[in-house]
Order: structure tokens, then C-alpha cells, then sequence
């Protein structure tokens, strides 16, 4: 028997950050593929949709009408999960039965008025603007004493669930911390508690010296694909210094992360040139009123596709019961990613 590595045999890597482990089996990454590889063709869209809800000057599906908006917009869910108005409650019968009343407040996100663009076709000022309007809203509905969790996000492509094209994230502020970001402030508290140094800080710079997961950088971020990523070419986005959220970030640092996130997204759509769909979101410290000096900001990118435009890979099975599971490793996805054009395939053409 040949000595264990990381590159041939089926291993688990743990997850720091959520205290879970994920099975790679690397072995399994040299299977012959007899499935699709075949491009999409996808359409073109206008740049004002007059049937699309978020396109400037429409009409949303309840009624209210968007104004003839500029830059990035956001306004407030017209169907939102959590509603700021729940009164106080819950059931606390004993171990079995337990719920509470979640308050809250869901925001939409355009981030351009532009119905054909997608971040990585944005320009960085552009992109700049989203991140803003991140920050804004992120200080304002973390003021609010009932929201002590704002999550960010962006569910992108019609694969993940995404009802419409035209650019644009979501935000769900909740009383409650939701069950990932619970996980990361446990995880990362205790590191914090143990070394006196953020768990990302320090794991930035050994992914930093090591080189051979990382995707993208500049002075304020850096791209990777985590040792510990689950899905094919999952990636994280982490500030180089321990910003515990986005309220400090200054201009040069927010123009940054508009940036990477426009670098990121460009491999992203290049890998199989295609729209990619994914969802991201921010992770960062609980609006609680407490200090937070263990927090890190980060934002995850979990895209689904494996092997071609149409190909993707389905958490099942061993999944569902056991745990994730991956056949190519981190390293060889952040290698494929890495060797990918810094320009996008559809302004390369
Ligand atoms: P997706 O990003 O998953 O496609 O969701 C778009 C959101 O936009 C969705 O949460 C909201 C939906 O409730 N929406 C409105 O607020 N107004 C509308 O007129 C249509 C969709
Ligand atoms: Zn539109």
C-alpha cells in the first residue's frame, strides 16, 4: 500500500468555520464522463424589459412602481418571508415541542437598471454602488433593535430557484441568527477565545503562503476555494484584515470588494461559458448589540454546476444522510478556475 495524499485517496476534510466534516474522494474525479458537455445558447436580453418587475419605471406584481432608478435600488419585499409587525410568542413545551415568533424585514436588491447585465459584465463603479447600498442597509436594519441577524445574499440563475434575470440580490433581517451563521459565530468564538486571533485571519495567511487555493486577489480581499469546500467550484471571498462586518469598511475597501467580486464572477462565467449560477451571501458579525471581535467578513459562493453548462451536481443520497461529498479536489478546481481568462468570454468575442 502506497503512503496516504490528499491527491489519490478518498479522505474527510473538517470545516472549521462550521465545525462539520465533507468526504472527498479524489479517486472517483478520474471516472471516463460519457454524459453532456454540450454549450447553451443563451438569449439575449433587452436592456428595459417592459414585462420585467424590476426593471425602473414597471410595475411590480403588487402594484407598487419602481422609480426611474439610476444605480443600484432596494425596496421592500412585496412577498416577505418575515414580517416586522409579528407579535411576540412561541411554544416552549418541554424538549420535543419548541418555535418562537421570528420577526423581520426582507429587502430586495436591484443592482442595476440594466436588465441584460450581470455583475461580471458591470463596471466595478457600478458594482461599487451594490456594495453601498450593502453597507447602508446593513448599518440601518441593524440599528433596529428587533433585527439582530442581516443576511445578504444573491441567488443567481434559474437553476438555483432565481425568478428573474434581471440583476439582483435579496436581504432577510431577522430576530433570529439563522441556523449557518449560528454555527460560524460558535466556531469562530471559540478560536478567537483560544488564540486571540480571528479563525479567517489566520487561516487567510496559511491559504496565502500556500498559494495553491487561491484564486484572486488585491489589497483589500482575497478569492479561494476552501480546503473544505463542498461544492465543485465553491469559493469565498475574505477580507485581509478582520473587519467583524461591512459598517467599517471605508470607500478604497468597498470599491475592493467590487472588485473581486466582479474578478470572481468572471471566472465564474468563463469556466463553461455560461451565466453562473450560484448562491452567495454574506457572512458577518450579528447585529445583537453585542461585541464581536471574533467575526470575520467573508462571503460564500456556492454554485452548483459540475461539469458543463448543464451538468450539476445534486446533494443527495450519502448527502442527505451521511454528509457532502466531492470527487475533484479543492485544489484541482481552484487550478481549473486559476488558468480560466481574466476577460469575459462574451467582451473576449
Ligand atoms: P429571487 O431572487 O429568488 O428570484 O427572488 C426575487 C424576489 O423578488 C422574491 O423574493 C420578490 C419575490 O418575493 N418580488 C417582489 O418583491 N415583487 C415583485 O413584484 C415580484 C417579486
Ligand atoms: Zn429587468
Amino acid at each position: 500500500m502506497s503512503t496516504f495524499n490528499l491527491v489519490d485517496h478518498p479522505h474527510r476534510r473538517f470545516n472549521p468555520l462550521t465545525g462539520e466534516w465533507i468526504l472527498v474522494s479524489p479517486h472517483r474525479a478520474k471516472r471516463p464522463w460519457q454524459g453532456q458537455v454540450e454549450k447553451v445558447q443563451e438569449e439575449k436580453r433587452p436592456q428595459y424589459d417592459p414585462k420585467c418587475y424590476l426593471c425602473p419605471t414597471n410595475e411590480r406584481i403588487g402594484g407598487k412602481v419602481n422609480p426611474d432608478y439610476k444605480g443600484a435600488y432596494s425596496f421592500i419585499n412585496d412577498f416577505s418571508a418575515l414580517l416586522s409587525d409579528t407579535p411576540e410568542g412561541g411554544e416552549d413545551n418541554g424538549d420535543l415541542f419548541q418555535s418562537e415568533a421570528v420577526r423581520g424585514i426582507c429587502k430586495v436588491i436591484c443592482f442595476s437598471p440594466r436588465h441584460d447585465l450581470t455583475v461580471p459584465e458591470m463596471e466595478v463603479d457600478a458594482i461599487k454602488g451594490v456594495v453601498d447600498l450593502w453597507q447602508d442597509e446593513y448599518n440601518e436594519l441593524g440599528a433596529n433593535p428587533a433585527i439582530n441577524y442581516v443576511q445578504i445574499f444573491e441567488n443567481k440563475g434559474s437553476i438555483m430557484g432565481c425568478s428573474n434575470p434581471h440583476p439582483h440580490g435579496q436581504i432577510w433581517s431577522s430576530s433570529n441568527i439563522p441556523n449557518e451563521v449560528e454555527k460560524e459565530v460558535v466556531r469562530q468564538k471559540a478560536y478567537f477565545e483560544k488564540h486571540g486571533r480571528t479563525l479567517l485571519g489566520d487561516y487567510l495567511e496559511a491559504e496565502v503562503e500556500k498559494e495553491s487555493r487561491i484564486l484572486c486577489s488585491n489589497e483589500h480581499f482575497v478569492a479561494l476555494v476552501p480546503y473544505w469546500a463542498v461544492w465543485p467550484f465553491e469559493a469565498m471571498i475574505i477580507s485581509r484584515s478582520a473587519h467583524a462586518s461591512i459598517k467599517t469598511f471605508n470607500d478604497e475597501e468597498r470599491l475592493a470588494l467590487a472588485d473581486i467580486y466582479k474578478q470572481l464572477t468572471i471566472m465564474y462565467d468563463n469556466l463553461f461559458e455560461v451565466s453562473f449560477a450560484y448562491s452567495a451571501g454574506i457572512h458577518q458579525a450579528p447585529t445583537d448589540g453585542e461585541e464581536h471581535p471574533e467575526w470575520h467578513f467573508h462571503m460564500h459562493f456556492y454554485p452548483p454546476l459540475l461539469r458543463s453548462a448543464t451538468v450539476k451536481k445534486f446533494m443527495v443520497g450519502y448527502e442527505m444522510l451521511g454528509n457532502p461529498q466531492r470527487d475533484i479536489t479543492a485544489e484541482t478546481s481552484a487550478e481549473r478556475l486559476r488558468a480560466l481568462s481574466k476577460v469575459h468570454y462574451k467582451s473576449a468575442k
